[in-house]
C-alpha cells in the first residue's frame, strides 16, 4: 500500500476506520481547530478547507507577474492550499548561466505562499525546455556534473519550506521512449535515477516526484512512466510519487484515469493531480461548461477514490491567466474562474465534489452576504454595495467579483477600486479596509452612466467564492 505522506490533519478514508458519529465528531474537530493552514473555520467552505477535510490538497500555479493582481491574489490566497510557481523554479530562471543562481523570483512565490498558509510544490529541477542553452550545449561529458549541482543548490536552496519537488519534469516521448534530451543524450535514462537522488541528499524531506502529461489514461506513454518507476522502485531509488498534469479537453477525460492511478499506486507511490485544466473550443456554451462541471467533478471524485491521490493542483487561477488560449488558438476558459474570478459552473461542482453540499451553506463556498442599492437619475446612477464576512475565518484582502448590467459603465468609485468599466468587474478592498472579521462588514460605491437600465449589479462572487444576496 502507499503511504500517507502529506501532513495533513486526519486520516484521508476515516470512514474506513471510524462509525460514521465518529466520523461527524472527528470532522467537526478537524474543521473548527485543526487544519494547519489557520484560516478553516467550521464554516469556511472554500476549496482549500473543503479538500483538507477529505484529506487532500487543492491547489494552483502562480507566477511572479500574478503577484500585481490584487483580484488574483485574494482569490489564490483565498481558494487554494497549494501553491507551484508557474515558471521561476525552472531553469532558465534559476541558473541561466553556469553557477549564476537568481532564486529571487520563486523567493517571492514562496513568501506569498507562506503568507497565505499554503503548502509549495517545487516545479521543476531536470526538463528539456526552458533549460538555457548552455546545459544543452556542454559537452557530454560534463552534463552529470552540471545537473547535479543545478538540483543540489536549489533544493537547498528550499530545503525545508517544500512540500513536493517534481525532480524530472516530462521525461517520455508519446509513444514511450524516452526524450533524446541532454540528459538522456549524456547518461541514458538512469539520469532520472541519478537527479532523485541527489534531490533527496540536499532535501530528505521534500517529496520527490516524476512529472508528465498524457500519462492520465492508460496508454504507451503511461506504460513507459509505470515501468519506470517499477524499476526505480525495485532499486530503492527515493521516489515518493507520479504526477499527473492532466491538461484535460472538455469531455474528453479519460476513461482509464482511475485505474490508472491505482496501478501507480499499487507500485507503492503517491499521485497527484499536479497541472489541472479543462479546454474549451471557444466561445464556451452552456452546455461545454456544464461538460467542464462535469469533468472537474470527475477528477475530484478519481483524487478521492484513490488511496494514496494526495491532491489536485489547477494550472493558474483563472481563465485569465491560462497558458491555454497561447498554445491552442480557439480554445480556453480552462479553469474554474472566468476572467475575472468570478466562479463558473465547475467551480461548484468541484464544490460539491469535495463535501460542500454538506455544509450547512445554501451556495456551494459562499461566506459573504451581499446588500446593493441604487439611486438613479435620468443618465447615471450611484450604487452602494455593502459585503459582510458571513464565514468563521478573518478575511485578509479582498476582490468582490459581480456583473454591471449592459449599458452601464462605472466613472468613479469610493472604498475600492474597480476594474474594468463595464461588464464582469472586480472590485478590490484599498489598503485600510481589506481585514474584515467574522461578521464584519464594509461598505463601497461607484458612480456610472447609464442608457436605460437601472438595475442592480449580480452574480457576486468574493475572493472567487460566490455570496448570497438579501
Ligand atoms: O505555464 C507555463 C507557461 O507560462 C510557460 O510559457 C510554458 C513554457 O513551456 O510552461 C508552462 O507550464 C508548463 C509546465 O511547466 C509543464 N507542463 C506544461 C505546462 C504548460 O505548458
Amino acid at each position: 500500500m502507499p503511504v500517507r505522506t502529506l501532513p495533513l490533519p486526519r486520516p484521508r478514508h476515516p470512514r474506513r476506520a471510524f462509525g460514521a458519529a465518529a466520523v461527524t465528531a472527528l470532522t467537526a474537530l478537524a474543521a473548527a481547530t485543526l487544519l494547519p493552514t489557520g484560516r478553516a473555520g467550521a464554516a469556511d467552505t472554500s476549496l482549500r478547507s473543503l479538500a483538507e477535510a477529505k484529506g487532500i490538497y487543492f491547489g494552483t500555479a502562480i507566477t511572479q507577474g500574478d503577484l500585481n493582481n490584487p483580484a488574483l491574489t485574494a482569490v489564490a490566497g483565498s481558494q487554494f492550499g497549494m501553491l507551484t510557481p508557474g515558471n521561476e523554479m525552472k531553469w532558465d530562471t534559476t541558473e541561466p548561466s553556469r553557477g549564476s543562481f537568481n532564486f529571487a523570483p520563486a523567493d517571492r512565490l514562496v513568501s506569498f505562499a507562506q503568507a497565505n498558509s499554503m503548502k509549495l510544490r517545487g516545479h521543476t529541477l531536470v526538463w528539456h525546455s526552458q533549460l538555457p542553452s548552455w546545459v544543452s550545449s556542454l559537452p557530454t561529458t560534463q552534463v552529470k556534473a552540471a545537473m547535479e549541482n543545478h538540483i543540489t543548490n536549489e533544493v537547498t536552496h528550499y530545503k525545508g519550506k517544500l512540500y513536493a519537488w517534481d525532480v524530472v519534469n516530462e521525461p517520455f516521448n508519446e509513444d514511450g521512449s524516452f526524450r533524446t534530451d541532454a540528459f538522456y543524450n549524456a547518461m541514458g535514462s538512469g539520469f532520472v535515477a541519478d537527479a532523485l537522488r541527489t534531490a533527496r541528499a540536499a532535501d530528505p524531506d521534500a517529496k520527490l516526484y516524476l512529472n508528465d502529461y498524457n500519462i492520465e489514461g492508460q496508454n504507451a506513454k503511461s506504460d513507459a512512466m509505470y515501468n519506470l518507476v517499477k524499476t526505480l522502485k525495485s532499486q530503492g531509488v527515493p521516489l515518493d510519487g507520479v504526477g499527473f498534469q492532466a491538461h484535460f479537453i472538455a469531455g474528453q477525460v479519460p476513461s482509464t484515469f482511475k485505474a490508472n492511478l491505482q496501478r501507480f499506486t499499487a507500485l507503492g507511490v503517491n499521485v497527484a493531480i499536479t497541472e489541472l485544466d479543462d479546454r474549451i473550443q471557444l466561445p464556451a456554451t452552456t452546455a461545454s461548461l456544464a461538460q467542464q462541471a462535469n469533468d472537474y467533478a470527475g477528477v475530484v471524485n478519481t483524487c478521492l477514490a484513490v488511496s494514496g491521490c494526495v491532491g489536485i493542483t489547477q494550472w493558474g487561477v483563472g481563465d485569465a491567466d491560462s497558458w491555454i488560449p497561447g498554445t491552442f488558438p480557439g480554445y480556453g476558459a480552462a479553469t474554474l474562474y472566468d476572467a475575472t474570478y468570478r466562479p463558473k459552473p465547475a467551480y461548484a461542482a468541484t464544490a460539491t465534489a469535495l463535501g460542500a453540499g454538506t455544509s450547512p451553506s445554501p451556495t456551494p463556498g459562499a461566506s459573504c452576504k451581499v446588500t446593493s442599492s441604487v439611486n438613479a437619475w435620468n443618465t447615471g446612477l450611484t450604487e452602494d454595495i455593502t459585503l459582510t464576512n458571513t464565514g468563521s475565518t478573518t478575511i485578509n484582502g479582498w476582490s468582490l467579483g459581480f456583473t454591471l448590467p449592459a449599458g452601464q459603465t462605472v466613472t468613479s468609485s469610493w472604498n475600492a477600486s474597480l476594474t474594468p468599466a463595464t461588464g464582469q468587474i472586480s472590485a478590490a478592498n484599498l489598503s485600510y479596509n481589506g481585514t474584515l472579521a467574522p461578521g464584519a462588514s464594509t461598505s463601497f460605491g461607484f458612480q456610472a452612466s447609464h442608457t436605460g437600465n437601472t438595475s442592480l449589479p449580480t452574480l457576486f462572487s468574493l475572493n472567487g467564492a460566490p455570496c448570497t444576496t438579501a
